[in-house]
């Protein structure tokens, strides 16, 4: 019985695994922004896998503002928790309030239900590039790299790599310095995230969600890291949006 149930869980795990290895988009980082763009491309007929660093995708979406597990969004983003079947309660001044944890998981269950693939525990380490244009991504599992392991990654190829790792924008950070390339900021570099300013930061996330090099993008907080947009807190309603928005771009570019 223990061996059955041990090869059961081998046997599914590498049918994902090996059906992953060549995607349209490979999606780095679970949070709002890349699950939203996850379910949105999956729709489509894309291909996706997301690759997140920690055990429970969801980014910054559980703990709420400072750990009161509820956040706030714009009454413009009602209908897409509607279309994720999210309850929601009306604040005042054109915001509504909903649970952290509902939004969490109903984002990863949506992603997942429309073909996604989500893979945990995975941190994406480097980029690959050929002819100047960004073409897949390097794994490794996340205990590897915080123990420092000494273990060589596995890659995934894909016609599009979209950073949705958040505040750091690991990728877009890693192919500026690693790779030299010029990204398609006003500087040709990361601009880095400027302080608090919900407002402001919440139109220039989408404003800032584009792509930065052939091949790769920025969603959510890794956008406007790189385009030097304002931090905005607890507030989700440009995230939903900036994931929307990602994905179309990434459709546009990728069509056969
Ligand atoms: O930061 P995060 O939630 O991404 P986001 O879509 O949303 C930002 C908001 O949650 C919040 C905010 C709202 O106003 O400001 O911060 O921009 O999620 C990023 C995810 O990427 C994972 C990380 O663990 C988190 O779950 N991640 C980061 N680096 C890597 C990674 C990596 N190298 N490989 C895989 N996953």
């Amino acid at each position: 019985m223990e061996e059955k149930i041990s090869k059961f869980i081998i046997k599914s795990f590498f049918e994902k695994l090996n059906d992953s290895l060549t995607v349209d988009v490979a999606i780095v980082g679970a949070g709002p922004s890349g699950l939203i763009a996850a379910k949105a491309l999956a729709e489509a007929g894309k291909k996706v896998a997301v690759f997140e660093s920690k055990l429970a995708p969801g980014g910054g979406i559980w703990g709420g503002g400072m750990l009161f597990n509820e956040i706030v969004l714009q009454e413009n983003i009602v209908p897409i928790l509607e279309e994720y079947g999210i309850a929601f309660r009306k604040a005042e001044d054109g915001y509504v309030t909903a649970d952290a944890v509902e939004v969490a998981s109903a984002l990863i269950y949506g992603a997942v239900h429309a073909g996604v693939r989500i893979f945990n525990t995975v941190r994406v380490e480097d980029l690959m590039m050929r002819d100047g244009k960004v073409c897949g991504v390097v794994i490794n599992w996340n205990p590897v790299a915080r123990l420092e392991m000494h273990v060589d990654p596995l890659v995934i190829t894909s016609k599009a790599v979209l950073d949705g790792t958040g505040h750091p924008s690991e990728l877009i950070s890693l192919a500026s310095s690693k790779a030299g390339i010029t990204l398609d900021t006003p500087t040709g570099k990361v601009m880095g995230e400027k302080p608090m300013w919900m407002e402001n930061g919440e139109s220039s996330t989408v404003m800032n969600t584009k792509r930065l090099y052939p091949g790769l993008y920025a969603s959510g907080m890794a956008a406007n890291n790189a385009m030097g947009g304002f931090r905005m807190g607890p507030i989700f309603g440009g995230m939903f949006l900036s994931g929307k928005k990602v994905a179309g771009l990434i459709m546009e570019d990728i069509q056969p």
